[in-house]
């Protein structure tokens, strides 16, 4: 053949058609995809089990269920969460430990079977969904809520999943951790042990949405993530990269709100209609709910104590059983965590720097002992205490066979005194004034503001407060050198005593743990100012939560509130400090400092400077009320 030939039978060849070519069988035009298909899981070490479980009024919940292999006659550990109970599991590794956050491992290590559910209408789970649902009654008048909810899921499980041993536990942290209250308030009889960890308890008071009133800025990008879609939606989005900038040009809240398009959806309606402590919020107030129904399920109530999303609940919910003569059952427990930190690494907040992982231990000495207790009764090395807080000073575990609380230790007031004095005595005369300018809020944290940075938002409650301690609207007040160890123990309270040239005020009150001017070891904190419980206070709520009123212009008026539960020594060497401001910016939305109906509303030109007094001797002395003891109370381990 010639090589002209041969080269054209070649091309006829290569662009033949397919049907030209040799006894090809043809394809099967259907879907590639089969309906159901999965890795064989031979090697895996584990059971995934996906379902959806019916609830009394038909709606399916999608529950995922996960078991080490060979399990048997295993406690069940359940978490319902609004944040997709799928994630708790990721990877594609075949080995259990390795699909496991770190927080989660010591349950697969204790061969528990770990249940996660989707709540209704959030991501796999039928229904609709309702911002932390209110319990059945006049804010709910539907037939089912979380506690519902929770029932009949732990009923499901207790008779569908062979390998468990019919008992269950529920454990959660923020959102998660409502969902177990919610529980409580009429469990199961399966359910037989509880941890609510940082759980939301009153958002009006002091978790999450507001703190006495002054409203969290930064669940914004809270609302349009958890309510603009079935799964996750996004945050708010930013022009700048300064929240405080960003916040401060926007106005009021309700103005950055209607700009970012979050005035459409109905949980915001709702909270903006409703700023003052009126029966919206009342009737969601679990700490007042459960100790109303105090529940026989033993339960310990957990959180950080630098939690800066839900510092209020926990220690409010435990002191409010105690108040009932819930004792035996009923647990306190406390890290030095910001919020849901006992999930994962504890050994540093911040610049603080612990001895040890405080988290990896409370989960492996006092957590899983505690729910082996009640799901195997199998009896703790050491029993459970009834209550146990860090000392961050001391940086060790205390155990108490009782806390204090609010009381009935007595207070031991700390005088705020003209020059910038701290002291136990009470000054006779003295006031100092500043100009607290809504156009130039304090900020809480150092700028730039960015409160989607999980990092600076985890730690602000620790950070240095000499980033504002020179400004002329923040005024300090400091103890001489400590010669002796001073420890508190529960509750301290402000109890300021001010007029405003405004008829409306926030008061933001910090106890703060002054370290010394030189530290060899951690040069990074010499001279720091360790905010040991803060807190603000709506001043128009001086009289009433649920009713405020106008301050009336240049009168002394009493601000009296509770700060944030403290553990901890102040050592010689350091000083005690207090601050009193009026902004904490723009975590809490700005007072016009002109009395409003509806802050959330505030027009711009209610934006006022008000110059602030401080009273320090014959109209009221300032102070703050200190809970000292002589030494510690804390029994050894
Ligand atoms: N702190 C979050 C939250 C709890 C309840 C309601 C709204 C937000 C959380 O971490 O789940």
């Amino acid at each position: 053949m010639s090589s002209r030939i041969f080269a054209a039978a070649a091309l006829l060849l290569t662009f033949s058609p397919m049907w030209a070519q040799a006894q090809v069988s043809p394809v099967q035009i259907g879907s590639d995809i089969p309906k159901e298909w999965h890795e064989p899981a031979n090697d895996q070490d584990f059971v995934k089990r996906e379902v959806m479980i019916p609830m009394r009024d038909g709606v399916k919940l999608h529950t995922v269920i996960v078991l080490s292999r060979g399990s048997a006659r295993a406690p069940i550990l359940l978490e319902r969460t609004p944040y997709d109970a799928g994630s708790f599991l990721s990877g594609n590794s075949p080995r259990l430990r390795d699909r496991l956050l770190p927080g989660d491992r010591i349950w697969a290590d204790n061969g528990y079977i770990m249940v996660a559910q989707d709540m209704r209408g959030k991501y796999g789970s039928e229904g609709t969904y309702v911002m932390t649902r209110p319990p059945i009654g006049p804010l709910n008048p539907t037939k089912t809520d979380d506690t519902t909810d929770a029932y009949d899921t732990i009923d499901w499980l207790v008779k569908h999943v062979p390998e468990s041993n019919g008992r269950v536990g529920m454990i959660g942290s923020s959102y998660d951790g409502w969902a177990v209250v919610m529980a409580l308030l009429n469990p199961h009889p399966a359910l037989m042990v509880a941890v609510p960890e940082s759980p939301m308890i009153d958002g009006w008071m002091g978790d999450d949405w507001f703190q006495h009133g002054a409203f969290r800025q930064k669940m914004f990008d809270y609302f349009a993530e958890q309510t603009s879609a079935k799964r996750e939606g996004s945050a708010v989005s930013r022009t700048g990269r300064d929240d405080y900038q960003e916040m401060l040009d926007a106005g009021s809240a309700g103005a950055y709100a209607a700009a970012h398009g979050i005035d459409r959806l109905p949980w915001w309606q709702r909270l903006s209609a409703h700023p003052a402590y009126d029966a919206l919020w009342q009737g969601q107030a679990l700490d007042k709910i459960i100790a109303a129904h105090p529940s026989p399920v033993p339960t310990m109530w957990l959180q950080g104590l630098w939690d800066q999303e839900d510092i209020y609940g926990a220690v409010r919910s435990w002191e409010a059983l105690k108040a009932k003569g819930m004792t035996a059952n009923n647990h306190l427990a406390m890290g030095p965590w910001y919020h849901s930190q006992i999930n994962g690494r504890g050994d540093v907040l911040g610049p603080l720097k612990w001895s040890g992982d405080t988290a990896a231990y409370f989960r492996r000495e006092v957590l899983v002992p505690f729910f082996d207790t009640y799901l195997r009764d199998k009896k703790p090395t050491q029993p459970t205490p009834h209550v146990i807080i860090y000392n961050p000073a001391e940086d060790k575990w205390d155990r108490f066979a009782d806390w204090p609380g609010a009381g009935p230790n007595a207070l031991t007031p700390m005088y705020l005194r003209s020059g910038g004095g701290l002291a136990h005595t009470r000054p006779a005369s003295g006031r100092e004034s500043y100009v607290s300018d809504p156009a130039k809020p304090v900020p809480f944290e150092q700028l730039p503001v960015r409160m989607g940075d999980h990092a600076s938002w985890s730690t602000w409650l620790v950070q240095d407060q000499r980033f504002v301690s020179t400004r002329p609207d923040v005024l300090s007040y400091q103890t001489p050198i400590l010669e002796k160890a001073v420890r508190v123990q529960g509750a301290p309270f402000a109890d300021i005593f001010l007029s405003t040239t405004g008829s409306d005020t926030d008061v933001v009150v910090k106890i703060i743990d002054v370290y010394p001017a030189t530290n060899a070891d951690a040069p990074e904190l010499a001279g720091y100012q360790l905010p040991v419980s803060l807190a603000i206070f709506r001043g128009r709520y001086r009289r009433s939560f649920e009713h405020p009123t106008a301050i009336p212009s240049g009168v002394v008026q009493e601000y009296k509130f509770r700060l944030p539960t403290v553990n901890y020594t102040f050592k010689p060497g350091h000083r005690m400090m207090v601050q009193v401001q009026s902004s904490l910016f723009p975590l809490y939305d700005r007072n016009p400092q002109t009395y409003v109906p509806n802050i959330f509303f505030a027009k711009p030109d209610d934006y006022r400077p008000a110059t602030i007094t401080i009273e320090h001797g014959m109209s009221g002395a300032s102070a703050v009320l200190l809970p000292i003891v002589a030494s510690s109370t804390a029994a050894e381990p």
